[in-house]
């Protein structure tokens, strides 16, 4: 069934041995008979590796001498999880390697678990990136994305006493097979210093920008390889590293323990990831990575524009540049500043050219995460920077002003500027403003945008100027790499695994949804998925949980909006009810494993509560003898991407409940149904699309819509609306102590009974009963199962490449590169 990929793939299973002992023995100095899993997985990447490292030569060779239109992704986050597997799938080497490890006495999947999570995201929108590179190279589009190297990822997290316990997450301890560092190019970011400007001989007046603190780009390459196919595209990820210069000044001036201090300071600009998930906090070192990141891309893309010797006016029929949300803004500046300051191009002309390169992806609603940065804090640290957003200002609000001559309170609304003390730069406006195309990732999300946030710019611009693109998933890792029975299975009866390239063949298998031999296929791999995921728990958690009851899972950070506090309120009604049943009414119920896992913002007080309260809830659930295997809560601690390939495919049920209106999308409820799990979910993102292409007979959905929402809210805040019933039984039980010390849970309780800001009782009873409607439609396992497979027969258009095919069509403007 296997399509062989040609030149990637090794001359057989010997060249590959050949290969892996000659790095065990050269590359890292081992001997074959003194080689554990760890140089074994470091051995085995090497060789891997290096047949990625062919093709990414030949692709990059392919692309420049071709010429044609490249599109740059850039994201602050890549939440790229392991590489090893990827690698070996897209390259087409999955059974040489295996069987070549083996005869030297190696399990792969034992080297598979010595990788480290390449984890430099917080969520949604870092693994987006992920899924959107996999598939721009899958599709055989040239495409590069530009990120920053971390040096630690998202923290890891720990649960001690049922609380969150975050630790530094160094990624990098025994290297980085996947990364090649290129220390050939290096390029001076400045920061800070003073603005000047001269006219010149010809009498124009020119604008410089000198003085400031100098720090060097350092540029890591990680190869990103398409599956069945020869394309592989490049992730370059910067590094920040001191200057020399900068360092010889100081070590002149005899100051030699300061030079190295300062030296230090420059590494920490890529240190660290910022562990906060939709809310903005106003760090300068926050606004420095930015920076850093994206002058020293476009200092990259400008150079290999400049080498094709065209005039300025074809920049954007050359480069298309994609804003992964409002962080990388400041390309939309740089860019202006390098065509007006550095090469000499006219404002107008340059800022054509600006508006045409720029697409911006908003990814949030939420007020609490849209980027404003205090004009004192940017004018100090970009100064030129600061003068020509004021400049773009100006030149916006007198187009506006000219087309409503009339309306002086739409300027104010407009402004990048925001009129606060101190003034504040608003990034989306200005991402708007620099933008040819804004896009929002699910329908709803993408109407709301231009409803709410951004409906003052929809009556500027008009309504072309903003479209919506719903996000995907790749399938490769989120069907074959986790769920590689259900993907084997799949192939066997559609005939190949054509449908990894293309995910609407998925329909084949539709006709099958009452077919018994097929269903006790599709059960018994559900079955063997729930207990792997039972004994990854056993291992993390120490205790044995039923595979045989309905696993309901929610993972996803925690965040207020995404409600899990919803879902662990309900978990202690279950408890409740439970405990008053009688004996005949328990051999009715449904057995249920609850499991959660994510992670809380380290400074994010009630999320950190809600995870205390799971944890406690868990304790005195699991241990009480009335309950059995009728309930069992698990928190699944230090969630990322490799645990989700464990948890996804082993998921009944997976929840999805934020309040209506506030998820953009959530990408993780299309890889739970993709793997054969339905969803619980609202009315919210991109269930809506899933919705519409499953049926509504194949997914759970409650509670109140968008458009009811702010009214509900409205009434919270000028009238007592009474708690909801079943709601304040499970205050009461808190509040009682029968989780443990109820002063604890004090204002996460408040915050329902008081403004109820996230709708957590309005939707309560609605919730109660989907959950119910859920409980006895798993009783029917006939029913269920061919619900199972229908919906995933349906889940096609959730592909990261039709996304990325509609990107390229509609935003970019690039196309294909074949490399035959
Ligand atoms: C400035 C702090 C900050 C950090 C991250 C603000 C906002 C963010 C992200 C934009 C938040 C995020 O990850 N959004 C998620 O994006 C996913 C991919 O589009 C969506 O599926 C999720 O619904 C959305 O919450």
């Amino acid at each position: 069934l296997w399509q062989k990929f040609g030149v990637k793939e090794f001359g057989g299973k010997e060249e590959f041995q050949q290969e892996f002992i000659r790095h065990v023995e050269t590359t890292l100095a081992r001997s074959i008979y003194n080689c554990d899993d760890l140089a074994a997985y470091q051995a085995a990447s090497q060789a891997i590796r290096d047949r990625l490292i062919v093709a990414w030569n030949k692709t990059q060779q392919k692309h420049t001498t071709k010429d044609r239109k490249r599109v740059y992704y850039l994201s602050l986050e890549f939440l790229m999880g392991r590489a090893m597997d990827n690698a070996m799938l897209n390259a087409g080497i999955k059974d040489i390697t295996k069987s070549g490890v083996a005869d030297l006495g190696f399990k792969i999947e034992d080297l598979l678990e010595q990788e480290p999570d390449a984890a430099l995201g917080n969520g949604g929108l870092g693994r987006l990136a992920a899924c959107f590179i996999d598939s721009i190279a899958s599709t055989n589009y040239p495409g590069w994305g530009y990120g920053l190297r971390y040096q630690y990822g998202i923290f890891k997290q720990r649960i001690v006493d049922g609380y969150q316990v975050e630790s530094p997450d160094y990624w990098l301890t025994f290297s980085n097979p996947w990364e090649i560092p290129r220390y050939e190019i290096q390029i001076d970011i400045m920061f800070y210093g003073y603005t000047r400007k001269y006219t010149n001989d010809d009498g124009k007046v020119v604008h410089v920008w000198e003085g400031g603190e100098q720090v060097q780009a350092v540029a890591y390459d990680v190869p990103v390889p398409g599956y069945g196919t020869e394309t592989t595209n490049n992730l370059r990820l910067w590094a920040s590293k001191p200057t020399r210069e900068f360092d010889f000044e100081k070590f002149n001036a005899g100051d030699y323990e300061s030079s190295v201090r300062e030296s230090q300071k420059a590494e920490t600009i890529s240190a660290v990831l910022y562990p906060n998930d939709n809310f903005y906090s106003g760090k300068e070192l926050r606004l420095k990575q930015q920076y850093f990141w994206v002058a020293a891309s476009l200092n990259d893309i400008v150079r290999r524009f400049k080498k094709t010797h065209r005039p300025w006016k074809e920049f954007p029929d050359q480069v298309a540049i994609q804003l992964n949300d409002t962080h990388p803004t400041l390309a939309v500046v740089e860019l202006q500043r390098i065509l007006i300051d550095m090469e000499g191009v006219e404002w107008d002309a340059a800022w054509n050219i600006v508006t045409n390169t720029f697409g911006y992806t908003n990814h949030t609603v939420l007020p609490e995460a849209l980027e404003k940065w205090p004009v004192p804090l940017f004018t100090n640290l970009l100064p030129r920077h600061m003068e020509i957003i004021y400049e773009i200002n100006l030149f916006f609000l007198q187009k506006v002003e000219k087309m409503f001559p009339k309306e002086r309170d739409l300027l104010a609304r407009v402004s990048i500027i925001e009129e606060s003390t101190p003034q504040q730069v608003r990034m989306a406006y200005l991402a708007i403003i620099g933008s040819h195309k804004v896009n929002g990732v699910a329908e709803l999300h993408s109407e709301l945008i231009k409803t709410t946030i951004f409906k003052d710019f929809v009556t500027i611009y008009g309504p072309d100027k903003f479209m919506n693109v719903t996000n995907g998933i790749t399938p490769r890792r989120w069907l074959h790499q986790a769920n590689p029975k259900l993907s084997d299975l799949i192939a066997s009866k559609v005939g190949s695994y054509d449908f990894l390239k293309d995910l609407n063949l998925l329909k084949k298998i539709e006709p099958l949804a009452h077919d018994p031999k097929f269903q006790d296929e599709w059960v018994t791999i559900k079955k063997f998925n729930k207990a792997r995921l039972a004994a990854h728990i056993k291992q993390s958690n120490g205790f044995e949980v039923n595979v045989n009851a309905l696993f309901d899972v929610q993972v996803k950070r925690i965040h207020e909006y995404k409600r899990q506090q919803m879902n662990i309120f309900g978990v202690i009604h279950r408890y409740l009810s439970i405990k008053a049943m009688t004996k005949e009414e328990k051999k009715e119920a449904t057995p249920r494993v609850c499991i959660f896992g994510g992670k809380s913002a380290p400074g994010y007080y009630m999320a950190k509560t809600i995870i205390k309260l799971i944890n406690a809830v868990s304790e005195v659930v699991n241990a009480d003898a009335d309950v059995g295997d009728l309930l069992k809560v698990v928190f699944i601690a230090d969630y990322n991407v490799s645990k989700a390939e464990i948890i996804v495919p082993a998921s009944d049920i997976s929840q999805h409940i934020s309040t209506a209106g506030t998820e953009a999308s959530g990408t993780s409820n299309m890889k739970f149904v993709l793997n054969g799990g339905l969803i619980l979910g609202t009315v919210d993102g991109a269930n809506i699309e899933i919705t519409r292409e499953v049926g509504e007979n194949n997914i759970f959905l409650f509670g109140h819509l968008a458009e009811s929402v702010e009214d509900l809210r409205h009434k919270h805040r000028f009238s007592d609306v009474p708690l909801d019933p079943n709601l304040e039984k499970v205050f009461n039980a808190i509040e009682s102590g029968t989780f443990g010390d109820p002063n604890i849970y004090v204002s996460l309780i408040s915050s329902v009974t008081g403004s109820d800001y996230y709708l957590v009782s309005d939707d309560f009873q609605s919730y109660l009963d989907a959950q119910k409607l859920v409980d006895q439609d798993f009783k029917n396992k006939d029913t269920w199962v061919s619900r199972s497979i229908t919906a995933v027969a349906n889940m096609g258009f959730f592909s990261s490449d039709r996304a990325i095919d509609e990107y390229a069509e509609s935003i970019w403007n690039v196309e294909p590169i074949s490399m035959e």
